[in-house]
């Protein structure tokens, strides 16, 4: 019997680069509390996504050179990308959502409709500070040191005939449902939405653009696009088949139970989306839970700090238990917790290869030597037994207490306790000084009764956190499916007292820890692999190329690219040369004026942003940090321009 339903969703992620560990973590989390609701008997719906519109992806697809649709399909369904990775993550999502799946973009052109005929969207001019990486507009109160208080990044002025959702209608059905107390957790986030974002004045929101393309069309005025974000948050009931016909659930599962959203986000959730909830009449969600961020050395996620961010990376050397499980241990929900290489093999060597590893492995294997594999226990009890017995029986309890309210860092705390404990009482009882006596087989074989019924508690509870593991564990423990189960972790005494146990391999592998970090530093600066040199080419071909030294008369960076440089540059021929090169991240233009540079000017001209490109500068290319670095090729000074290169 189901004790009811359980509709839990992550954000949909943002495909304009490959997801890292900060992504990873938040559906990590929204999984094992998936999988702690199903373990309990809720009937659940897990829904997660990717949110594929808006001018950033626009522009990154312009940058590489295919159509928006052919950059995100790449990004979501292609190698190593977000359905892959979240396999990999062993993420049980009933269903993904790509906000281009037809049925959302129909039933985001109805609901904009809807909206629009119930008076609460109308058309009107855009003017503001508008922040294109994160698709925000702004007012000037909002800006931090005049930059988006967001991402910190500079913004600009925008102005643009658009359609306005009256978001300043909802500001006071919006406080009270803040001030509820229970609908946005943790409970520090209710004050930040209040005073930051309701006292000083909902300003009615931009809901259309007409400045780019990809995005959801307004069907009744062709020009506009739908604003990201109404697209995005919308996803949460379209994907339960609001206002379309591709699912039929949302009756049964609207309205969700947790929005699972990491901390700069909130505001859209908990301001934005249920002023879009009660313009269209839809129940609110039940809650809205804000995570922090996972950070690197205390500020944001990049390789350069020498960590590995990569999760492709880390779940294939550790494994996908670990990952998950250390991501869950180490930092609790609602705060930001700081990444670390050496943090992660710590847990791995603490936790899961000593505590638990060790004590699962010892048992089994005490179980085998002195049983042959299979314990008759009878059970007596010893006042030694006491305090293991009473805190396995107690633990799911406290557990539940704990996962109910996303503590999944404190459930999993107390696993381990009682697992802590388990290795105490190996100490304590010194199975092996009974065995030695035949008299004392008997309360052997009860001790080992009771290791194998604590270990077996813990891993029915730590199912949410490391499934494939548990599956092994319940295998070597001997556990049959029926005590595998949620009801059977608050009964001391449930595993058959004949328990046959299976010795398998070592769960977790001890890693040498200075050897370890010192392989990862390697893995993210690896040495420049020596490429094979290619075929032979003729002296006459080579001569083909016209590689000539050239002079930095102006550069600067080409608008809207965040890659492009612009250069006029001197070739000798008295006629300035334009070339258009890739390095604006790794060079300031005003620095290479007047440099000397080479450029192949043979090549045939090309257009990039719509600008003629003439020519190529040359440049190496090196690996840092996982990213590629051009260092543009540069010559004496004295070398005059227009020389060719022999
Ligand atoms: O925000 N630590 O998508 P997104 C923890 N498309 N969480 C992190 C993180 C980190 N270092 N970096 C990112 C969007 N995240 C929108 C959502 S929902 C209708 C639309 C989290 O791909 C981030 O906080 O930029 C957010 O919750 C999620 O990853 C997706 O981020």
């Amino acid at each position: 019997m189901s004790k009811g339903k359980f509709y839990i969703t992550t954000p949909i992620y943002y495909p304009s680069d490959k997801l890292h560990i900060g992504h990873t973590y938040c559906t990590v989390a929204t999984d094992t509390i998936a999988r702690y609701k199903r373990m309990c008997g809720y009937d659940v719906m897990f829904l997660t996504g990717t949110d594929e519109h808006g001018q950033k992806i626009e522009e990154k697809a312009k940058e590489a050179q295919v159509t928006p649709q052919q950059f995100v399909d790449n990004i979501v369904e292609g190698p190593k990308g977000v359905k892959d990775l979240w396999k990999l993550m062993n993420i049980s999502n009933d269903r993904f959502i790509r906000t281009t799946d037809d049925y959302h973009v129909e039933s985001i052109q109805r609901i904009f409709k809807k909206m629009y005929d119930n008076g609460d969207i109308y058309k009107g001019a855009y003017k503001g500070m508008y922040c294109t990486p994160c698709e925000s507009f702004w007012t000037e109160s909002q800006l931090v040191d005049g930059k988006c208080p967001d991402c910190g990044r500079p913004v600009r002025y925008a102005e643009e005939e658009a359609y306005f959702f009256k978001l300043s209608k909802y500001a006071k059905p919006v406080q009270d449902l803040l001030e509820t107390g229970t609908f946005l957790e943790p409970a520090s986030r209710v004050n930040e939405m209040i005073n930051n974002f309701i006292k000083p004045g909902l300003e009615d929101l931009c809901v259309s653009r007409t400045s780019f393309k990809w995005g959801i069309p307004v069907d009744f005025d062709p020009g506009h696009v739908v604003y990201v974000w109404v697209d995005a948050l919308f996803n949460y009931a379209t994907g339960m088949g609001y206002l379309n016909d591709r699912y039929d659930d949302y009756d049964h599962y609207w309205p969700a139970d947790v929005h699972m959203v990491g901390k700069e986000i909130v505001r859209f959730h908990s301001i934005i989306w249920p002023a879009m909830l009660m313009s269209v009449g839809e129940p609110m969600p039940k809650k809205v839970f804000g995570h922090g961020w996972l950070l690197l050395d205390g500020g944001k996620m990049s390789k350069s700090k020498g960590n590995v961010v990569d999760p492709y990376l880390l779940a294939e050397r550790y494994g996908t238990d670990a990952l998950r499980y250390f991501l869950m241990r180490e930092f609790p929900l609602g705060s930001d917790g700081n990444f670390s290489n050496e943090a992660l093999i710590s847990r791995i060597n603490t936790d899961l290869a000593n505590d638990f590893g060790n004590l699962l492995s010892r048992t089994v294997s005490m179980v085998e030597k002195y049983f042959d594999g299979k314990l008759i226990a009878d059970r007596e009890s010893d006042p030694l037994d006491d305090d293991l017995v009473g805190m396995a029986s107690s633990l799911r309890d406290r557990y539940e207490n704990e996962m109910d309210h996303f503590g999944t860092q404190a459930a999993a705390t107390e696993v381990f306790k009682v697992l802590s404990r388990a290795n105490k009482y190996v100490d304590e009882t010194a199975p092996w000084v009974l065995a030695r006596d035949p008299e004392k087989k008997p309360r052997l074989a009860t001790v080992l009764y009771n290791l194998l019924e604590a270990l077996r508690i813990c891993v029915v509870l730590l199912q949410p956190y490391m499934p494939d593991t548990c599956v092994k564990a319940f295998e070597q423990i001997g556990a049959p499916e029926a005590v595998r189960t949620w009801e059977s972790a608050s009964e001391f005494g449930a595993l058959p007292a004949d328990v046959a146990v299976v010795k398998g391999d070592t769960l977790f592998p001890r890693i040498d820890m200075e050897k370890e970090l010192e392989e990862l530093e390697n893995l993210n600066n690896p040495a420049p692999a020596a490429e094979p040199v290619l075929p032979d080419v003729t002296i006459d071909d080579f001569a083909k190329c016209d590689m000539r030294v050239v002079k930095v008369l102006s550069c600067e960076a080409v608008k809207k690219s965040k890659k492009l440089l612009k250069f006029s540059l001197d070739d000798g021929s008295g006629t300035p040369r334009q070339i258009l090169s890739g390095i604006a991240a790794f060079y300031k233009p005003e620095d290479l004026v007047g440099k000397t540079l080479v450029a192949i000017l043979n090549l045939p001209n090309r257009k990039m942003m719509g600008q003629d490109s003439c020519g190529m500068l040359l440049s190496a290319v090196k690996e840092e940090n996982g990213e590629e670095k051009l260092h543009l090729l540069m010559l004496d000074d004295a070398i005059p321009a227009g020389y060719r290169l022999c």
